[in-house]
């Protein structure tokens, strides 16, 4: 089973279809943030569908107001992203903006040490808005498997936890799965590494192995 998502954070459009199509025999999936569709234009969403056949998600962190979440949220989706991840502290009706044109994904921690400044203290309320509005998934942090732990405990069956923090920021793919996550989000461990393909096989391995 593949559980393993690409963070593409490189800017040359290239060197990400590159990268993504050389990876893509051992990924899940393919998210991109904000580095690559300002340095490539949104029509790399669509581009890299085509070459990898796989599904693209949409790392905007949408944290705005209804509208604004809406009107961004709708050309990402135009453009074939099949997720697109927002911020949950914005409250229920900018989610919701977002969930009506297509899969969710909300934040409820983040994997940085500054998030236990503001997002941890709500993390309650944000697994809270997330059994509520039942999205495909959430983020939750690889560099706290007790953290991850605790918040698979919280939330409802079905809604999937996906774990940026692995490899370059201290996060083990292996610990943070078995705490219960169901998808590694890995960026640097793979696109820095001498040989792409090489490094997500091994995480792809090192998963398999759990
Ligand atoms: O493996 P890295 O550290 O090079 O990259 C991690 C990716 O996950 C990168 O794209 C970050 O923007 C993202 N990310 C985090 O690192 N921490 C978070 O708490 C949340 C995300 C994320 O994907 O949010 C949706």
């Amino acid at each position: 089973m593949k559980r393993l998502i690409l963070a593409l954070d490189v800017y040359e459009r290239e060197r990400a279809l590159e990268i993504a199509e050389c990876t893509a025999d051992y990924l899940w999936a393919v998210k991109v943030n904000w580095p690559l569709i300002i340095g490539s234009g949104l029509g790399i969403v669509t581009e890299l569908k085509q070459v990898t056949g796989l599904p693209v998600i949409a790392d905007l962190k949408l944290a705005d107001i209804p509208n604004t979440n809406g009107l961004i949220a709708r050309r990402v989706f135009g453009a074939g992203a099949d997720y697109v991840i927002a911020h949950g502290f914005t409250g229920r009706d900018s989610v919701k903006a977002v969930m009506e044109l297509g899969e969710t994904i909300i934040v409820v921690e983040m994997s940085h040490p500054g998030a236990r400044e503001f997002i941890q203290p709500a993390t309650d309320k944000l697994i809270e808005l997330t059994n509520e509005l039942e999205p495909f998934g959430v983020i939750a942090p690889a560099t706290r498997p007790e953290r991850v732990s605790y918040i698979r405990s919280r939330l409802k069956d079905g809604i999937k936890i996906l774990t940026p923090g692995v490899g370059a920021q201290g996060g083990k793919a292996g610990e943070v799965l078995k705490a219960g996550a169901d998808y590694i989000i890995v960026g640097r461990s793979i696109y820095e590494s001498e040989n792409p393909r090489e490094s997500a096989r091994r995480l792809h391995e090192e998963i398999l192995g759990v």
